[in-house]
């Protein structure tokens, strides 16, 4: 049987790093996948992390099963951090939320969750958006649509053409929305969008399907949360899938939640049965390391101030990078205004570069970014940044 099994394509992303790791060249630079990078080019294990990671091998008394939703204190510390402290959804108890191997794995179960329990059999999906969302979609049993949300000409959001493809939605369509940090434009929207995202699902029946893996990225870790907060104070019932691989820097741990909120808490319980029931199906529960650290971190004031910092560090470094990028163009000799980078938001620039443009940086310079002409600002320092930009100016 597995003769007539045909080659699958590399992941556009994760693909890149397979070829950036075989290159020889020893100025290589990585500005492809989605990694935070200090200013020394390393992505280190968070001091908050290290630290948790020291209490629980002091505390750590069973390898036991956990239940199928995962660490228990965690699903509450991951509402805490994603509703605030006090949100109608929290008070009305209308909230569950199971802990899921990463963003992915989170994505995976609430659309297969869709899939088996409900009518709903489409997603609507920015376009562009994450290489891996129709991928996920898909096999999870969901068709996928595209609503419009880049104007590329203007380099900024084309909200009426959002609006009127997402008019095109039928009651009970789910609408995947980035939280923060949109991926990959950097481009988010407004409180006042995020209102009208808001009414439009309310009045048209759309489901809202968060994935909000860069929580703390953007502005702040309340800022982030603000659309999000708002849309579920507006909407009967929506998911969440939320990720700490890049705001804990817990990468190879897979660590996520998905969060369903229900028209009552009634529906949210019997719900969250059927999700723990698409866990089971798949591995049955999930691996504990990745969720006692963040539990051990969020449930110690002391220790979430810190975590809270290293976040702030790590903001503040992408943005300044942001800063300097644009700088260094122009002082590179580019003529182009790339003003606009400062103002994307998250990890992610989206240069405008074409495909040519990218495969010329890859093959004589050495700089990896993906095809979209997507970069990640998260990669540049100080010390890659002028050879960076020198190979955009040719390019250009
Ligand atoms: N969603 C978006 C928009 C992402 O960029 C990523 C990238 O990591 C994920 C989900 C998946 O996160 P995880 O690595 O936690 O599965
Ligand atoms: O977009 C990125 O670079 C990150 C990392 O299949 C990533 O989200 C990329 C591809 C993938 C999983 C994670």
């Amino acid at each position: 049987i597995f003769s007539q099994v045909v080659p699958a394509p590399a992941d556009p992303i994760l693909g890149l790093t397979d070829t950036f790791k075989a290159d020889p060249r020893t100025d290589k630079v990585n500005l492809g996948v989605g990694i935070y990078k200090d200013e020394a080019g390393q992505t280190p294990v968070l001091k908050s992390v290290k630290k948790a990671e020291t209490i629980l091998l002091d505390e750590e008394k069973t390898k036991n099963y956990l239940g199928i939703e995962g660490v228990t204190l965690y699903n509450s510390v991951v509402q805490a951090l994603l509703f605030g402290d006090k949100h109608p959804v929290l008070d009305a108890g209308r909230a569950v939320t199971a802990q899921a191997p990463g963003g992915t794995g989170a994505l995976r179960i609430a659309a297969e969750f869709v899939v088996r329990n409900t009518p709903s059999r489409v997603i609507w999906i920015s376009n562009p958006t994450w290489a891996n969302h129709q991928n996920i979609f898909e096999t999870a049993g969901l068709s996928v649509k595209e609503y419009a949300y880049y104007d590329a000409a203007a380099q900024d959001i084309d909200f009426d053409a959002m609006l009127a493809s997402l008019a095109g939605a039928a009651s009970g369509d789910l609408v995947l929305l980035h939280g923060c940090c949109h991926n990959p434009t950097g481009i988010d929207l407004t409180l006042e969008q995020w209102q009208k995202v808001g009414e439009l699902c309310r009045d048209k029946g759309l489901v809202p399907l968060f994935d909000f893996a860069y929580q703390g990225f953007g502005r702040g870790i309340e800022e982030d949360a603000e659309g999000l907060r708002l849309v579920a104070g507006m909407v009967p019932e929506l998911l969440i899938a939320n990720s700490f691989s890049k705001n804990f820097g817990l990468y190879n741990e897979r660590i996520g939640a998905v969060t369903l909120v229900g028209a009552s808490a009634d529906e949210a319980k019997v719900a969250f049965s059927q999700i723990k029931r698409t866990i089971r199906a798949n591995y049955s529960n999930p691996p504990a390391h990745g969720a006692m650290i963040v539990s051990t971190i969020l449930s110690r004031p002391a220790l979430k101030a810190e975590w809270e910092a290293e976040l702030a560090e790590m903001r503040e470094r992408i943005a300044e990078m942001r800063t300097l990028f644009v700088d260094s163009l122009a002082k590179a000799g580019v003529e182009r205004d790339f003003s606009f980078i400062s103002r994307q938001m998250g990890m992610f620039s989206f240069s405008g570069l074409d495909k040519a443009q990218v495969a010329r940086l890859k093959d004589e310079f050495g700089v990896y970014i993906v095809g979209s002409g997507r970069i990640s600002v998260a990669g540049m320092t100080k010390s890659n940044m002028p050879a960076i930009c020198a190979a955009i100016a040719k390019v250009l």
